[in-house]
C-alpha cells in the first residue's frame, strides 16, 4: 500500500479571480491601478495612513458584496481538507475570506486577512468587516492605532514556522493561481522539489513553472475540482 501523500497546497489571487476578486499582476490587476509602494508597505502607511486605509477598506467592502462567493476551486480544496486522512495544509497568499467561507480549516493565511484589524498599540487583533480609518478606536484599548492585519512588503509573513514544518514533511506540493513572483511563497517549490511531487494549476505559465514536475493550465474552477477528484479516488 503506497504511503498516503502528505500535502501542502499554496494558493494565490488566481484562485479567487472567478469569484470576482481582482488579481494583482494580470491585465487590469490591482498593481496596474495603484503602485504597491504607495499602499502595501509600512512606509506607505506611515506616510499616508488615510490612503492605505481607503485602499484596504475598498477591498474589505468587496468581501460582503452578494456576488463575491467561494467558487468551485475553494469548495474542492475544502472537500480535500475534510476528507484527506494524512497531513494537509492549505497556505494562502490571499487576504480574502473565501477559503474560510468554503470551509477550509487546516489553513494558514500567510499574508494576513482583510477581515481582521490589529492595534499597533496593544496588539489586539479584532475581526472587522466595516470601513477603517485613522479615527477608528481600538475595541480593546480605545486608542486610534488600528491597521489592517495584512503583511505588507518588507514585513515577515505569518506562521512561517508552521509553514516550514509542513513544507519539510510534505510529499505532494500543489501551487494554484499564483504568478510565483512574491517571496518567500515563490520559493516554496524550490524548497520541496527534492522530496515532494510538485504540481502547478494555473491559468498560464508562471515565473516558476519550469520548477514543477506537473503543470496543468486552465481556470481554477475547472482544474482544481478535477485534481481533487483524482486525488480522492486514490484513497
Ligand atoms: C519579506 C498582502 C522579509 C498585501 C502581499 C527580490 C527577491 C526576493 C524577494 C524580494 C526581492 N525584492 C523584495 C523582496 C521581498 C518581497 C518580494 O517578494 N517582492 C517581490 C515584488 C519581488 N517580499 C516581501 O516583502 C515579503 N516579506 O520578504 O520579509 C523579512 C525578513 C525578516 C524580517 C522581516 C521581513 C512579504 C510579501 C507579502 C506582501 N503582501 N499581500 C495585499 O494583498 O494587499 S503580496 C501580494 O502578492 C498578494 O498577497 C498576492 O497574493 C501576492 C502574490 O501575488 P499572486 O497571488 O501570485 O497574484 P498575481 O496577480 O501575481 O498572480 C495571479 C496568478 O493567477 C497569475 O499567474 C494568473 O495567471 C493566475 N490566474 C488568474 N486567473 C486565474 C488564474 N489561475 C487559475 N484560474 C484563474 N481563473
Amino acid at each position: 500500500m503506497p504511503e498516503v501523500p502528505r500535502i501542502v497546497v499554496l494558493t494565490g489571487a488566481g484562485v479567487s479571480q472567478e469569484s470576482g476578486l481582482a488579481t494583482f499582476r494580470d491585465l487590469g490587476g490591482i498593481w496596474s491601478q495603484v503602485r504597491l509602494e504607495e499602499v502595501a508597505t509600512p512606509e506607505a502607511f506611515a506616510a499616508d495612513p488615510a490612503r492605505v486605509h481607503a485602499f484596504y477598506s475598498a477591498r474589505r467592502a468587496q468581501l460582503i458584496e452578494p456576488g463575491v462567493q467561494p467558487n468551485a476551486a475553494h469548495r474542492a480544496l475544502a472537500r480535500l481538507d475534510a476528507a484527506w486522512p494524512a497531513d494537509f495544509l492549505l497556505v494562502t497568499q490571499n487576504v480574502d475570506d473565501l477559503h474560510e467561507r468554503a470551509g477550509s480549516t487546516r489553513m494558514v493565511q500567510m499574508h494576513g486577512a482583510l477581515n481582521r484589524v490589529r492595534c499597533t498599540a496593544c496588539g489586539a487583533v479584532t475581526p472587522w468587516r466595516e470601513q477603517l480609518d485613522m479615527r477608528t478606536p481600538c475595541p480593546s484599548c480605545s486608542r486610534t492605532t488600528l491597521r489592517p492585519d495584512i503583511v505588507w512588503f518588507g514585513e515577515m509573513p505569518m506562521q512561517m514556522g508552521r509553514i516550514a514544518e509542513a513544507l519539510a514533511g510534505c510529499t505532494l506540493f500543489v501551487s494554484i493561481g499564483t504568478s510565483g513572483q512574491v517571496h518567500p511563497a515563490a520559493g516554496f517549490v524550490a524548497e520541496v522539489r527534492d522530496h515532494a511531487h510538485t504540481v502547478e494549476l494555473n491559468l498560464e505559465q508562471s515565473a516558476g513553472s519550469m520548477l514543477f514536475d506537473e503543470v496543468a493550465q486552465g481556470p481554477a474552477t475547472k482544474s482544481v475540482p478535477a485534481f481533487v477528484d483524482r486525488l480522492l479516488a486514490t484513497l
